[in-house]
């Protein structure tokens, strides 16, 4: 419990953040609103795991009764998958939940947000929220991109899902001001696939080139995170076309249900769960796994890496 925040931070985390020890941040809404019971509680802990091997401490974030939590125990997590009428809190209304004593999940946004204040510099998690395609229409473009500009934390994500207009993403965050950098790769990778068809803006090989990008937009004064796009394994990837196709499907039938806003992600991602057999969680998982050992990776850089002395 730290007094001076806002925030309950559980004991090995602020315990970490005193010591100067690499934290990771995850979110929470993939456990709730991204992934069936119990895979999503398997997936977590899993996650969890994967940060600690690595040699960083993991803070999953949430908020549980009113109380923005950063490091949900182990009993707190398990009882998150399974709880029902969870909110999905983003930038909008996240202090909704703190205000009303209600139990949310925070999006990539509100995780951003939560990690920001906390000290939290690096984030794992699946695929941020973008430009939802059609957004010419239905002007819906997720909150995740303009946190980016706002909140800085390095976010290791297998690019944006790919349900989404991935050109559009990419002006927007380019006009946002934030970088993307393809972590070993020159392509902008598309959640379940390796590939987009889209060149990633930026690119680096290393956690501590990624750390030293960082700690150079820092000096320069340049506020806000950045986006580390890092593919799907190959073993683990999906097949464009196939996936295109359930995507395809799966927007005929948000649009013949109606399903708009907040909805709509989840909804995409469940119907997608659906068509695929199963198969697209078995790569959402994997990713997400594979996300965590970078972002642990970028945190420990952070923390031992430092510039050398000028000369
Ligand atoms: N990545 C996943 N599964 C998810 C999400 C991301 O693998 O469920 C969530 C994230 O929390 C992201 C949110 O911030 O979807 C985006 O929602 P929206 O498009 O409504 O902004
Ligand atoms: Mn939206």
């Amino acid at each position: 419990m730290t007094a001076e925040l806002p925030f309950r931070m559980n004991a090995e985390v602020a315990a970490a953040r005193a010591a100067g020890r690499p934290v990771v941040a995850l979110e929470s809404t993939i456990i709730t609103h991204g992934m069936p019971w119990p895979d999503n509680l398997r997936m977590a802990r899993r996650v969890e795991a994967i940060v600690r091997e690595a040699g960083a401490v993991p803070a999953t974030i949430a908020v549980l009764d009113g109380r923005v939590t950063i490091g949900l125990e182990a009993g707190e997590l398990e009882a998150l998958a399974q709880a029902k009428d969870v909110l999905k809190l983003s930038r909008a209304d996240l202090a909704y939940a703190v205000a009303t004593g209600r139990t949310g999940a925070t999006t990539v946004a509100a995780t951003m947000i939560a990690a920001a204040r906390a000290g939290i510099a690096v984030f794992a998690t699946g695929g941020i929220g973008g430009v939802h395609r059609g957004a010419a229409e239905s002007f819906d473009v997720s909150a995740d991109l303009k946190e980016f500009a706002r909140s800085a934390v390095i976010v290791v994500a297998a690019g944006a899902k790919a349900i989404l207009d991935l050109k559009k993403t990419l002006e927007v965050l380019e006009t946002e001001g934030v970088p993307v950098v393809g972590f070993r790769t020159t392509e902008f990778p598309s959640f379940w696939c390796r590939s987009s068809g889209l060149p990633a803006p930026l690119r680096l090989d290393t956690a501590a080139e990624v750390a030293a990008f960082q700690r150079a937009r820092q000096a320069l004064g340049l506020a806000g995170g950045m986006l580390v796009a890092n593919p799907v394994p190959p073993e683990h990837a999906l097949d464009p076309a196939t996936v295109g196709a359930w995507i395809e499907q799966a927007l005929r039938d948000a649009d013949a249900a109606g399903i708009a806003a907040k909805a709509v992600t989840p909804f995409l991602l469940g119907r997608i769960f659906e068509l695929s057999g199963g198969r697209s969680l078995k790569t959402n998982i994997a990713l997400v796994e594979h996300n965590a050992s970078v972002a642990a990776g970028i945190a420990v850089a952070l923390t031992c890496a430092t510039r050398p002395a000028p000369t």
